[in-house]
């Protein structure tokens, strides 16, 4: 594949849900190795070490039993700036950090997409939907929300204006096995495709995901890479605080990524929800940085050797 300039962003962000943990996520990828991963691959690495969230006012609409709001608020103000502007610069990779740094992170590159003239795509490979808006989520908990700020749901009040919402039919989950109802609703009613582990056991996972890259494609598109850690099984990635059983195995995974490298189509990268806290020897933290490789360009044949413990 052809080299990039890949743009560490750290995302320590914690306030979207109540388990403390993710903000320890960047650092280890880090220690896990992913610049010397990358840069191994031939690729430009620059770090731009850890962003730190704006200051933030709670708006009175926002819901009572949503979880620090105004510190996701400022997060995502933060990493829609830097977003947009890593961008420019290359191909970023956000390093969670839990999941509602993505309400900034998507936000932000499709407003780089849309001064560029290219529609934006999202692949969300997750156990979860994050289709949520503050109303609806019974948890309170932002990360489960993130899909429906960046395309423009309601109700995300003193939350920065989605600019370019990303449209629904440029959206693919792949990986759901927990829904809630009024998620389900929601996601019924859009044109985003999803897939659950129902349909990936019976078709594969390689089909729905060629059909969506052959899609991104044709409408000349950028493409961005959402990986929450409980997309894999909980056997081998337990370092999440939402783990669902029956996850997507290790070469499913690795083949997703490979197909996505093949592609050539990934213009951006989130890295969410590792909780470095729940780990067993840095374990998950590594396969997440396998995994980055794999989008990047590495294969099975190229892949040292390397042991935990
Ligand atoms: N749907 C549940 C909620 O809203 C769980 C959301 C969990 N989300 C993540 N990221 N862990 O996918 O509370
Ligand atoms: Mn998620
Ligand atoms: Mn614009
Ligand atoms: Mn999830």
């Amino acid at each position: 594949m052809t080299t990039k300039t890949c743009i560490l962003v750290g995302a320590p962000v914690d306030s979207g849900k109540n388990r403390r943990g993710c903000l320890m996520g960047p650092d280890a990828y880090r220690t896990a190795g992913l610049a010397e991963a990358l840069s191994g691959l031939g690729h430009d690495v620059r770090d731009m070490g850890n962003l730190t969230p704006a200051p933030a006012e709670l708006h009175p609409d926002m819901p009572g039993h949503v979880f620090a709001a105004t510190q996701t608020v400022g997060w995502t103000a933060t990493l829609m700036q830097a977003g947009e502007a890593a961008m420019a610069q290359g191909l970023p990779i956000f390093l969670g950090g839990d999941h509602s740094l993505s309400l900034g992170s998507v936000a932000g590159v499709a407003a780089h997409a849309a001064a560029t003239g290219r529609p934006q795509f999202v692949l969300w490979l997750d156990a979860h939907s994050d289709f949520h808006t503050p109303q609806s989520t019974a948890s309170g908990n932002l990360h489960g929300t993130p899909l429906g700020y960046v395309t423009g749901r309601e109700g995300f009040h003193g939350f920065p204006e989605v600019r370019h919402p990303v449209a629904q039919e440029n959206i693919c989950i792949l990986g759901l096995r927990s829904v809630d109802m009024a998620e389900r609703e929601a996601l019924q009613q859009s044109d985003i495709r999803y897939h659950d582990m129902r349909a990936i056991d019976e078709q594969g996972i390689a089909a729905p995901l060629a059909a969506f890259l052959d899609d991104v494609a044709a409408a000349n598109g950028a493409l961005h890479v959402s990986l929450d850690v409980d997309f894999l099984d909980p056997s081998f990635a337990p370092a999440v605080g939402t783990t669902v059983p029956g996850g997507a195995t290790i070469r499913e995974a690795h083949l997703v990524m490979e197909m996505i490298s093949d592609s050539g189509l990934m213009t951006s990268l989130d890295l969410v929800e590792l909780n470095p806290f729940l780990d067993d020897r840095g374990r998950t933290a590594q396969v997440m940085v396998d995994l980055a490789a794999s989008a990047l360009g590495r294969r099975v044949f190229d892949r040292p050797t390397r042991a935990f413990s």
